[in-house]
């Protein structure tokens, strides 16, 4: 399997850091051009053995500026970072078909773990577990080690920020997916359920 999950130690010893220089994700100050809603109350149903509340994103809405690409995903209640390790505290993979090229790339985790065609050939992928520290992972390509990239959590939402040239994106088309986990659950909700969100005129 390539696709890895990484353990906070595994993170904070291998990563590199975001060195591009750019401003902070600046809260509600950023434009986000693109949203895609996802249903409220589409979640898996839960193991018999697992008692928490799922996680179920409502929205993602992806933001370009000339240099970076923004990412948040708004959930239906109050969500934790993965480090905190809390009954709502999320997990999970979110995908990027940087080329638009389906035949190029990993699978996508929604079909990897999820079983449904994402129709998607994934150039690189974000790990939600976060290092406590403001960071998630990145990985791109065949490079095994994680790069770290800023992240900011809100009470219902979280938004990832990294540049586009770290992942060779130029012209603001490319498509996203996402499997969204929660603590002993690999699988809440898979955004969109099946197939993939697309950016961009195309
Ligand atoms: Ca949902
Ligand atoms: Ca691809």
């Amino acid at each position: 399997m390539r696709r890895a999950l990484p353990v906070l130690a595994v993170v904070l010893i291998s990563c590199s850091s975001d060195s591009t220089g750019l401003p902070p994700l600046g809260g509600g100050g950023t434009n986000f051009q693109y949203s895609f809603a996802d249903p409220v109350g589409d979640t898996l149903p839960p193991p018999a053995n697992v008692f928490q509340r799922a996680l179920d994103v409502a929205s993602v809405r992806v933001g370009l500026t000339s240099d970076s690409i923004f990412v948040k995903f708004e959930f239906t209640s109050a969500i934790s970072r993965w480090s905190e390790r809390a009954l709502n505290s999320i997990d999970g993979f979110v995908d990027f078909d940087f080329d638009n090229n389906s035949a190029t790339g990993y699978p996508a985790a929604t079909e990897e773990f999820g079983d449904v065609n994402a129709d998607m050939g994934v150039e690189s992928y974000f790990s939600l577990r976060d290092d406590g520290l403001g960071h998630m992972g990145r990985r791109d390509g065949d490079v095994l080690d994680w790069r770290m990239v800023p992240v900011e959590f809100q009470d219902r939402s979280f938004t990832i920020r990294f540049a586009r040239a770290d992942v060779a994106e130029t012209d603001g088309k490319f498509r996203i997916s996402a499997m969204i986990g929660g603590t002993d659950r690999l699988i809440t909700d898979l955004v969109p359920g099946a197939g993939h969100h697309r950016v961009g005129a195309q």
